[in-house]
C-alpha cells in the first residue's frame, strides 16, 4: 500500500459503549510509537496509541532541559522505512537539539496523518489480559477503556526518572528540577546559585550552559564519567558523501553493523599497534567526535579485553588533566572505576572547561557524601551549599522502570508482570514474555536497544513484531506467546554474550545498579545488532521456534526450542566461515591442506607478546625437530610445558598454535616448548607419537639449558595433539620417564571408533567435520594399526597415567571420545578434572582473541597446569577480577 494512501485511510477503531476496540493498542508516541501505528495502518489493523505527554516526541517531548541533543549522529537517528520522508528531510546540524528532534516527530506525524490515532494526555492504569476472549482489557485515567488483540508497550527505555534518593528534599524552600521533565517554558536561571546533582549525559549536556547563565553553580560528583567532545556543527563531509551516494547501502550497512551505525568491525588489536599508532587512531576519534567510532573503531579488543580497553582511559585521562587547570579537579573528573564504554561515555560541548571557569565549583561525592538537603541548600560530610536551584540530572529507572513502572500487566492466570520479573527482566528476544501472550515490548530488556543505534533497533522491532501479527492474522491465529524453553535460552545467550564484554566491570543502569533494590544484572543485549537481527529472522525462518500459536480453527503450532545454543562469538566465527564459501580441507591433497592452513592461520589476529619467543631444534625418534619456545617475562627458571599443536597428524607445525602456545604461557607463567613433529602422509603411524615421546624426553633431558626448572615436565595438546600427549603419558610410564606432573588435552582424539553419539550430532557445520577426521585418520594410520594404545589411547593401560585436564567442547565430533577418556582415566585412579565448554566447537579454545568466551575455559587450563606443577593455582589477580565498586552505597 503506498504511503499516501496510508495516510488518507479511516481509522478502523470503534467505540462500542465505553470500550474502545481495536486490534492493537500501543502505548507511548514516541520513535517507536510514531512508526508503529504508520505500520500497523499499513498492514491494515486498527490501532490506537495511548501517550501520556501533551504531543508526540516520547523522550524528546520531556527532556527539554538545557544542551539537550541526540548523541548518534542525527543523519544515523532517522526514521529510514520510506525514502521518501528520509528525502524530505535535512538535519541542520551533525547532533540536532532536542527542538529540531521535536520538530521532526511532528514533521513524521503531520505527513502520515498520525495524531488522529494517539489519545494524548492519557494514561493505562492497568492491563490484564482476558483468556476468554484473547483480549487484552485496558484502563486508561481519561476516557473509555480499551479491548484490544495485541498490546505493544512502546514505552522507551529512559522515560521513568528515578526519585532522588536523599533526605530533605521536600524541605528545600527552593526550586526543584529534573532533566527528565524540564518545565516546557524553560527556567530562567540568571541570579540564581544553582547545584546539579548528577554527571551523567544529562548532567554534562546541561552543566556547560547552566554555568553560563547562572551566576554560581556547585556540581555534586558521585562517579566521574567519561566524556569527548562532540564538535558539532555541519554533518561531516565523509559521512554525507557515503550517505548521498549510496542512501540504501548506508541504511543496510547500519542495519547488519554491530552497533547500528555503518562501521567496519575492526580488526587490528591493540598489542599489534605501537604507541605512536594507538595514539594517532585515538586523536584521530577524538577529533571525530563520535561516539560509535570511539566506541568501536580504535582497536578490535578495546571492549572485550581489559587491558586493551585501560590504554584507552589512560589517553582520555590526559585529555582532562590537559584541559582542567586544577590538578585536584582534574584528577576528580578522571573516571578510574570502570572500563569506558562499560558506563555509557557522555558527548559535551565544554564540559570539562566549565571547570576552569570562577563561578564553577565541583564537589566530589566519593570525598563528602551528601549528607541532606536542607531548607537552604545541600549539606555533605565537609560543607553546607546555599542555593536557590536544585537541578537532578540523576537519571532514571532504565528498562523495566518504562516498562513496570508505567500500570500493572497481568497476563495469563491472573500473573504479573512484575512478579514475574521480581529477580530481574526475563524475556524472548527482548521482545516477548511467556505467560503474555500477544504483549510486545519494542527495545525491552533483552534486545540491543540502549546499546545501538535506537532508530535502526526500534525499526527491526517494529518490522519483525508486525509482520509476525500480519502472518499470524493470515494463518488464522489469534495468540502468540513465548515458551519458557525459549526464554530460559534467550536468557542464557544473554549471559553468555555479557561474558563477551566488559560491562560486567560497572555499575550502570545498564545492569539496573543505579536504583537502590533494584535486582542486578545486564539487561540490554550485548551481541549486536547485525546478529540479532538475524537470530530474529532465523525464528521465523524455523517456524516460529520458541512460540506458541493458538486460533480457533487452526491446530495449535509449537516449534519449542532454543534459538542460539553455540557461544555468540562462535556463532560469529562460523558464519564469516560460512560466508567465504572455503573449500572442503579434505578435498585439498595433504600439501594443498597445510598451504590452506598456512594462509588461513594469516587473518587470526597476532598472538600476545611473551618475554621471549626463541626457536631450536631438538632431537625427535628419527632426527632432529624444530621447536618453539616460548618463556613468561617474570624471572625463571619456570616449570616446562611440553605442547604439540593440533592438525589430525598432517596438518600444522610448531607455530600454528602460536597465539594459544602464548597464551598458556603468559596465562601459566611457564615456559611452553611447541614440538614440530613429523607428519602423515610423509610419516605415518607411529612417527607422530613416538617423536611426542622423544621430544618430551629430549625436553626434560635439557630443561636447565632452555631455561626451565629442572625436574618433570607437563605435556598438553589440542585435539591430534592431545593424542600425542597423552600418548607421551603412557609410554613415559611404560619406559621409565621421562617423569611427568600432569596432562593437558584439549579436545583429545582417544579413539578411532566414529559410531559415538557426538561424531552423529555434530557431523557437519561446526568446521572439523566427521568427514575430515575419516580423512586425517585414513592418511595417519592403517586400520589394522588404529587400535594400538599409541594411535587410540582410550584402549590402553590408564593406571598410573600423571593428573590430568580434559577439555571437551559441546559442538565437537570429538567430544564424547573425549569425555569417555576423562571418565576412563578416572576409573582408573587417575585425578582428573573435566571442562565441557558449553556452546562451544572444536577449536574454540585454542582460537584465542577471536573466541573471547573461551577465556575462562583457558584460565581453568592454565590454573591446571600450575596445580600440576605444585604452584598455586592463580598467577596474579588482574583487574578484570575486580568487582566494581557499589555506587548505591551511599547516599549521595
Ligand atoms: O542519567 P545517568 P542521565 N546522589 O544515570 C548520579 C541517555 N541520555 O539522565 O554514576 C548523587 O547516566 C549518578 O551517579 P552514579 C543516555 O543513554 C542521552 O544523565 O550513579 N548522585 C550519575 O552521575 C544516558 O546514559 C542523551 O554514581 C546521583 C547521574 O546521577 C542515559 O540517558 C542525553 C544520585 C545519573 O546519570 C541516562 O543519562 C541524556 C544520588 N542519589 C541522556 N543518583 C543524549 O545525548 C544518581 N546520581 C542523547
Amino acid at each position: 500500500m503506498p504511503d499516501a494512501a496510508v495516510a488518507a485511510r479511516s481509522s478502523e477503531t470503534t467505540n462500542s459503549g465505553t470500550t474502545q476496540q481495536v486490534d492493537v493498542a500501543v502505548v507511548g508516541a514516541g520513535f517507536a510509537g510514531l512508526y508503529l501505528l504508520h505500520k500497523l495502518r499499513k498492514a491494515g489493523f486498527s490501532v490506537v496509541v495511548i501517550e501520556e505527554a501533551g504531543d508526540v516526541g516520547g523522550t524528546w517531548y520531556w527532556n527539554r532541559y538545557p544542551g539537550a541533543r541526540c548523541d548518534i549522529q542525527t543523519i544515523d537517528y532517522s526514521y529510514t522505512f520510506d525514502p521518501e520522508l528520509d528525502r524530505a528531510w535535512t538535519w541542520s546540524e551533525k547532533y540536532a537539539t532536542q527542538p529540531e528532534i521535536l520538530r521532526y516527530f511532528g514533521f513524521v506525524a503531520d505527513r502520515y496523518d498520525l495524531r488522529r490515532d494517539i489519545r494524548f494526555g492519557t494514561k493505562v492504569k492497568a492491563a490484564n489480559w482476558d483468556d476468554s476472549s484473547e483480549r487484552w482489557q485496558l484502563v486508561t485515567d481519561n476516557g473509555a477503556s480499551i479491548s484490544c488483540r495485541h498490546y505493544i508497550m512502546a514505552t522507551g527505555c529512559l522515560s521513568t526518572p528515578k526519585p532522588p534518593e536523599i533526605d530533605g528534599v521536600k524541605d528545600f524552600k527552593g526550586a526543584v528540577y529534573f532533566t527528565g521533565r524540564w518545565p516546557h517554558d524553560g527556567v530562567d536561571l540568571a541570579g540564581k546559585r544553582v547545584a546539579v546533582i548528577g554527571t551523567g549525559s544529562s548532567g554534562i549536556q546541561s552543566i556547560p550552559l547552566i554555568a553560563e547563565q547562572a551566576p554560581h553553580l556547585t556540581v555534586f560528583q558521585r562517579t566521574p564519567n567519561f566524556a569527548l567532545p562532540a564538535h558539532n556543527g555541519a554533518p561531516p563531509d565523509d559521512r554525507k558523501t557515503y550517505f548521498e551516494t549510496d542512501r540504501a547501502a548506508y541504511r543496510e550497512q547500519a542495519r547488519w553493523s554491530l552497533a547500528g551505525v555503518p562501521y567496519p568491525q575492526e580488526t587490528a588489536v591493540s598489542w599489534q599497534l605501537s604507541d605512536a599508532e594507538r595514539r594517532e587512531r585515538f586523536e584521530k576519534a577524538w577529533a571525530a567526535g563520535d561516539l560509535v567510532h570511539i566506541l568501536t573503531q580504535l582497536w578490535a579488543d578495546q571492549a572485550v579485553d581489559f587491558d586493551g580497553n585501560a590504554l584507552i582511559g589512560k589517553l582520555i585521562h590526559e585529555k582532562i588533566r590537559a584541559v582542567v587547570k586544577d590538578g585536584e579537579t582534574a584528577a576528580a573528573l578522571s573516571p578510574h572505576d570502570h572500563p569506558f564504554g562499560a558506563k555509557r561515555p557522555c558527548l559535551d560541548t565544554n564540559y570539562y572547561a566549565t571547570y576552569n571557569r570562577p563561578n564553577v565549583t565541583l564537589v566530589n561525592l566519593r570525598q563528602e557524601p551528601i549528607k541532606a538537603i536542607t531548607a537552604s541548600g545541600i549539606v555533605t560530610d565537609k560543607r553546607s551549599v546555599d542555593v536557590d536551584v536544585i537541578v537532578f540530572a540523576t537519571g532514571f529507572d532504565a528498562m523495566t522502570g518504562a516498562i513496570m513502572a508505567v500500570h500493572p500487566i497481568t497476563g495469563r492466570a491472573g500473573k504479573s508482570l512484575s512478579n514475574v520479573w521480581a529477580q530481574g527482566p526475563q524475556t524472548y528476544l527482548g521482545l516477548t514474555v511467556a505467560g503474555f501472550p500477544n504483549l510486545f515490548m519494542i527495545t525491552g530488556p533483552g534486545s540491543p536497544s540502549v546499546l545501538s543505534n535506537m532508530a535502526v533497533s526500534i525499526e527491526q522491532h517494529v518490522d519483525w513484531v508486525v509482520d509476525r501479527l500480519a502472518a499470524l492474522r493470515e494463518a488464522g491465529f489469534t495468540t502468540m506467546e513465548a515458551t519458557e524453553t525459549a526464554q530460559a535460552g534467550w536468557a542464557q545467550h544473554m549471559a553468555d554474550c555479557s561474558t563477551l564484554t566488559l560491562h560486567r566491570l560497572a555499575n550502570t543502569w545498564y545492569t539496573g545498579a543505579n536504583v537502590p533494590g533494584k535486582v542486578q544484572g545486564l539487561m540490554p543485549y550485548t551481541g549486536g545488532v547485525g546478529p540479532y537481527r538475524s537470530i530474529c529472522n532465523e525464528v521465523v525462518g524455523r517456524g516460529m521456534l520458541g512460540f506458541r500459536l493458538t486460533g480457533p480453527n487452526v491446530a495449535e503450532q509449537c516449534n519449542d526450542g532454543e534459538v542460539v545454543r553455540l557461544q555468540p562469538d562462535v556463532r560469529l566465527v562460523l558464519g564469516m566461515l560460512a560466508e567465504m564459501n572455503l573449500p572442503q580441507i579434505e578435498s585439498l591433497g595433504s600439501q594443498g591442506a597445510r598451504d590452506f592452513l598456512t594462509e588461513f592461520n594469516k587473518g587470526r589476529p597476532a598472538g600476545r607478546p611473551v618475554g621471549e619467543v626463541g626457536s631450536g631444534a631438538l632431537q625427535g625418534a628419527d632426527g632432529p625437530l624444530p621447536y618453539r619456545l616460548y618463556r613468561p617475562a617474570t624471572p625463571g627458571p619456570h616449570p616446562i610445558v611440553v605442547y604439540f599443536h593440533g592438525g589430525g597428524w598432517v596438518l600444522g607445525d610448531e607455530l600454528s598454535d602460536d597465539p594459544f602456545c602464548r597464551d598458556l604461557c603468559r596465562r601459566s607463567g611457564m615456559i611452553v616448548v611447541s614440538v614440530g613433529y613429523r607428519h602423515a602422509p610423509e610419516h605415518r603411524f607411529p612417527a607422530a607419537a613416538e617423536d611426542g615421546y622423544a621430544a618430551t624426553r629430549w625436553i626434560a633431558e635439557h630443561a636447565t639449558e632452555l631455561g626451565g626448572k629442572p625436574g618433570p615436565v607437563l605435556v598438553a595438546g589440542w585435539s591430534a595433539g592431545a593424542n600425542i600427549a597423552t600418548v607421551t603419558c603412557q609410554l613415559a610410564r611404560d619406559r621409565s620417564g621421562p617423569q611427568i606432573a600432569g596432562q593437558l588435552l584439549v579436545c583429545p582424539v582417544t579413539d578411532c571408533r566414529f559410531d559415538r553419539q557426538s561424531y552423529t550430532d555434530n557431523a557437519v557445520g561446526y568446521f572439523l567435520t566427521r568427514a575430515l577426521m575419516f580423512w586425517f585418520w585414513d592418511i595417519y594410520c592403517s586400520p589394522a594399526d588404529r587400535t594400538d594404545p599409541r594411535a587410540s589411547p582410550l584402549r590402553g593401560n590408564l593406571a598410573n597415567l600423571p593428573p590430568a585436564f580434559v577439555a571437551t567442547c559441546e559442538f565437537d565430533p570429538l567430544r564424547d571420545e573425549g569425555i569417555e577418556y576423562a571418565e576412563a582415566l578416572a576409573t582408573a585412579g587417575v585425578q582428573v578434572e573435566q571442562l565441557q565448554a558449553r556452546g562451544h566447537i572444536h577449536s574454540s579454545l585454542v582460537m584465542v582473541d577471536v573466541v573471547i568466551t573461551g577465556v575462562s575455559a583457558r584460565v581453568k587450563m592454565a590454573e591446571a597446569l600450575r596445580g600440576f606443577a605444585g604452584l598455586p593455582r592463580k598467577l596474579e589477580a588482574s583487574g578484570e577480577d575486580a568487582a566494581p565498586i557499589a555506587v548505591n552505597a551511599a547516599a549521595g
